[in-house]
């Protein structure tokens, strides 16, 4: 057949698990442009900021392009002979349990697919994990024990059909911006659809919220168990859908009362009014059509598989669930975490939703991956979950370790620990896209992956839909596709047989395959795409977004699940189980009194080994910091903006202050996202201890204990400097804190020196990393500031401040000095000697990024404010802020708020009493 004349350039985005459909426009074989896919049902052509930004982050730069083995570029044979000859050497000397794959929810399910089948069925070993362990495995856990299947019931039509949604420890805001943009469309339909959002911090997502419930970090147990109770008091059980469709109530029930279920006592252990705990109670009692979306506020927690089942217990034992609007919707982090579960990547499971206790589930699959002369030998019992499988690393019997497309040593809880624990593994084996990331300087051999925009496949987002990830662009120097590896060292191993792929869609119609292999009659398994299962070539290439079950008998997909009320449970019925509530395991005490809670800022992704090539993203949140609230700061002594330190379990973080009145008192949150490479000591990940869910075996990630004090620093500065410097960062790396935050054209470094150390001699230190001299100077010795410059050839080469960043204009200015001799004009006098001063004669400071798609700053939305623009509209007519991807309205809103209550009520010098 004839292949169509212009190729198809729709894709999916590759960040959050809305999965939102993308539009790439091409040049040359590059993509110079991207826009939503109109026709794509996660997000009918809108895109968030980050999404808008993914052609701003591709390009060689950067980028992994050669095999690596012992430190040494070698070329693809030598480096894939050494991954199966060690392997094997392993796997021969100390057993088929020595071995191990960590694998992420970021792999496109044709790679997991076969990643699996290698591990589990041909190496042998149970070992092989994913970081979905971190992330999903608690919503997992209880969607099988209650529904019977991993199977999310609902779509995103029920968020925009219910008549109540509950954003249970999720910042959908900023994390699920896209189904945040179609709540609010659906809010202004629809001014009947009520919000509550519940969450110990005042997010972004309160933009939405007709009830803000602010609990006590952990508490949410207690929540949903006073609920069920309540609802049982009331008369608000639906007795019918309980009897017909489910079992367990009385025993569920006879446990929620167990606690004092008046609704002083359960506001009290929640720590919110009794009163607003009440209207919640009752909207939720009172409305079928309710929608609970949950995400890493409930998963991440040391007993968050029974966090979801309080929320899961309340929708059976109201019947709000198998409708249109109404559900238990744990939605979904990583582009693929679902796709990830589908082929079988936790350590826990087999393959295509059959697990080891599955009856006869390892005959089957053994059955399926056989060929005419291999049998593969699968194992008999569930492997290591992620922090269990670092344990065995450090305690040696792991020799051998697989990780491909996750940076766990700065995800994990303990951090600093695995690191160790790798760093003494004899065998570690790396596939990533970037040359520079924390994991590669523990790996042995390091084996460069193609990337979004250059791979092909298929991943699945939160509503079950299935799309196409295309490959549009060739992936740079010798970089491979991941499944290509796997299957490539596969064959060296000798089970070429089993691994002679040649394109994903083989791989993908032998998955769909096994996904309706002996499926049929009792017993059956949810999970069924096999009506995919002859997809040829060009219909692979061609296929259009699908929601799972795919089979005879639904061909198109199946958008909601469990509607005639018969779940995956052996008997059909879905199963209330019943939930003690337990607090967080790490327990504060007198040194370690403060709350830590970790998570994600709106522009950046995970590590940021992309998201931070678009500069533009770099400028909302520049630097780590710790949010506190100003009642604990003002205790401190912190000022905000100054720069503190965390001390935890594992080791210590140090950020710079954010004053937040949206924090509860006795808590602190820290962003997750910078790692070594960004800053000095910035891994949330490092002040955790690994406790784990007994059941998911998923970390408490969300609930740290810290102590929480001042950074002294003798001296603070920002040096500008072209990026092309590596001594500077040599030298840089070296100050007692440090922040990396690269630019378009140059790239900054935030500094602070110990304050023992003496007032550094600027001259010198100058002279020795810089390799242009000072041409440009202003110094005040009197207050220790200083202001100079290096150009070359009318060129900026560098610029630096002594003083605090406090004083620091927004710099996009002085970042396009960086190119001016590349453009061709010299630097003019006039231009010189504004540098110093980093900004236009008279132009006022724009502060910093509130809208990154615009680039407005909030100097300029306050003056328009103070100009009279009293909503997000005209703020958008006047300068464009919030008229793109939408997801700085929250931030502009609430900046409405604050200039107008300003104007109206200065702040007065005294609080009064
Ligand atoms: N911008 C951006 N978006 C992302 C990602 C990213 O890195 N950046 N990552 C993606 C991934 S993999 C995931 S898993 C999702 C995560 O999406 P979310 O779960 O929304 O993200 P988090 O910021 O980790 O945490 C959510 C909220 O839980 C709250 N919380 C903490 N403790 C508790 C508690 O005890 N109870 C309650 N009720 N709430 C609590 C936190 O204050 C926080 O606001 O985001 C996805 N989307
Ligand atoms: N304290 C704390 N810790 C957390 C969390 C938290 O909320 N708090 N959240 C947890 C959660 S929910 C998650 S999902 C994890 C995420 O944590 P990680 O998975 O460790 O973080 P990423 O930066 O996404 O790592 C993905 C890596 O894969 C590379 N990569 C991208 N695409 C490909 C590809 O196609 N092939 C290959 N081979 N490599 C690729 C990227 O460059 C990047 O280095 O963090 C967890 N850790
Ligand atoms: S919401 Fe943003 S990050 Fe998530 S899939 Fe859509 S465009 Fe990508
Ligand atoms: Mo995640």
């Amino acid at each position: 057949m004839a292949r169509a004349a212009s190729p198809d350039t729709r894709t999916t985005c590759p960040y959050c698990g809305v999965g939102c459909g993308v539009r790439a426009e091409m040049q040359e074989g590059r993509i110079i442009a991207v826009e939503g896919d109109a026709e794509h049902p996660a997000n009918f052509g809108r895109l968030c900021v980050k999404g808008s930004a993914l052609h701003e982050t591709l390009g060689e730069h950067g980028r992994l392009t050669r095999p690596r083995l012992d430190g040494v570029d070698v070329d693809w044979d030598t480096a894939l002979e050494a991954v199966a000859t060690r392997l094997a050497t392993t796997r021969d000397a100390h057993g088929p349990e020595a071995v191990a794959g960590y694998l992420s929810g970021q792999l496109l399910t044709e790679d997991y697919y076969v990643a699996n089948k290698l591990f589990k069925g041909f190496l042998g070993t149970p070992h092989l994990d994913t970081n979905s362990r971190l992330c999903m495995a608690s919503a997992v856990a209880a969607y099988k024990r209650s529904l019977g299947a991993d199977a999310v019931p609902c779509n995103y039509e029920d968020l925009e059909d219910a008549e109540l949604v509950v954003l249970v420890g999720s910042n959908l805001a900023w994390n699920h911006p896209v189904l945040f943009q179609r709540l609010r469309a659906a809010k202004t339909r629809n001014p009947l659809l009520r919000v509550v959002v519940i969450d110990p911090r005042i997010t972004d997502t309160c933009e939405l919220a007709d009830l803000y419930l602010g609990v006590r970090p952990g508490s949410d147990a207690r929540l949903f168990t006073g609920l069920l109770a309540w609802m049982a008091e009331r008369g608000k059980l639906d007795r019918v859908y309980l009897e017909r469709h489910t079992r367990g109530l009385d025993a569920t029930l006879d446990e929620a009362r167990r606690d004092d279920v008046s609704l002083e006592a359960i506001a009290a252990d929640c720590d919110v009014d009794p009163e607003r705990l009440e209207t919640f109670f009752y909207w939720f009692a009172s409305q079928l059509h309710v929608v609970t979306l949950y995400s890493q506020g409930i998963n991440q927690s040391s007993s968050g598989t029974d966090k979801c089942q309080a929320i899961i217990n309340c929708h059976l034992a109201g019947g709000k669930i198998g409708l249109p609007g109404a559900g238990p919707f744990s939605i979904t982090g990583q582009p693929n975490a679902m796709g990830g579960r589908e082929v079988g990547g936790l350590a826990n499971q087999l393959a295509a939703h059959m697990d080891y206790d599955s009856p006869g589930a390892v005959e089957r699959v053994t059955r399926f991956w056989s060929t005419a002369s291999l049998v593969p030998r699968l194992p008999e019992a569930p492997g290591h979950k992620a922090v269990e499988l670092f344990a065995a690393i450090e305690r040696g019997e792991v020799r051998a370790v697989w990780i491909m497309a996750t940076n766990p040593v700065v995800s994990l809880p303990d951090a600093r620990r695995v690191r160790a624990a790798l760093a003494q593994c004899p065998l570690v084996i790396v596939s990533e896209c970037m040359a520079d990331t924390d994991l590669l300087e523990v790996a042995d051999i390091v084996l460069p992956a193609s990337g979004w925009s250059e791979k092909d496949g298929t991943v699945t987002n939160s509503e079950r839909c299935i799309s196409r990830q295309r490959g549009l662009m060739a992936p740079p120097g010798e970089a491979r596709h991941d499944w290509w590896i796997i299957s490539t060292v596969a064959q060296r191993l000798g089970f070429g047989e089993a691994f002679g792929y040649t394109h994903p869609a083989e791989i993908f119609a032998e998955h769909a395959r096994l996904s309706g292999f002996e499926n049929a009659g009792e017993g059956r398994r949810c999970f069924d795409i096999s009506a995919l299962a002859d997809l040829e070539r060009d219909a692979y290439d061609a296929l259009a977004p699908i929601q799972w079950p795919v089979t005879a008998r639904a061909p198109q997909g199946t958008p909601r699940l469990f509607e005639d009320g018969h779940f995956a449970t052996p008997d059909g019925h879905a199963r209330l189980l019943p939930v003690a509530p337990r607090g967080p395991l790490q327990a504060l005490d007198e040194r370690r009194h403060c709350r830590l809670n970790t998570g994600r800022v709106r522009d950046q992704w995970h590590t940021m080994s992309r998201t931070a090539r678009a500069s533009r993203l770099m400028n909302h949140r520049a630097e780590p910091f710790i949010e506190v609230h100003p009642e604990d700061a003002r205790a401190l002594g912190l000022e905000d903006q100054a720069l503190a330190q965390l001390e935890g379990e594992g080791g210590e973080y140090r950020g710079r202050v954010r004053l937040s009145p949206a924090q509860r008192r006795g808590e602190v949150f820290v962003p997750i996202h910078w790692s070594d490479r960004f800053s000095a000591s910035a891994v949330a990940g490092d002040l955790l201890a690994a406790h784990v869910d007994p059941l998911s075996g998923q970390p408490e990630s969300k609930h740290g204990a810290v102590s929480l004090a001042a950074l002294p620093s003798a001296w603070q500065a920002t040096l500008v400097v072209a990026d092309d410097l590596q001594k500077v960062v040599d030298v840089c790396r070296e100050t007692a804190y440090w922040a990396r935050v690269p630019m378009r054209h140059a790239e900054r470094w935030q500094l602070a020196g110990e304050p023992t150390s003496a007032g550094r001699d600027w001259w010198a230190w100058l002279d020795e990393i810089l390799p242009v001299a000072t041409s440009l100077w202003c110094d005040d010795p009197a207050d220790g500031r200083l202001r100079a410059a290096g150009i070359e050839v009318g060129r900026l080469r560098w610029w630096l401040m002594v003083g605090p960043p406090t004083e620091l204009p927004g710099l996009a200015w002085l970042d396009a000095r960086f190119t001016e001799a590349a453009e061709g004009s010299a630097l003019q006098a006039d231009q010189r000697r504004r540098i110093l001063a980093a900004c236009e004669d008279g132009a006022a400071d724009d502060g910093p990024l509130v809208c990154s798609c615009h680039q407005v700053g909030r100097g300029a939305i306050a003056s328009a404010i103070h100009a009279g623009d009293a909503s997000v509209e005209a703020l958008g007519a006047r300068l464009a802020c919030g008229t793109q991807c939408g997801s700085c309205i929250p931030e502009l809103k609430s900046l409405i708020e604050e200039e107008r209550a300003h104007a109206f009520h200065p702040t007065p010098d005294v609080e009064p009493v």
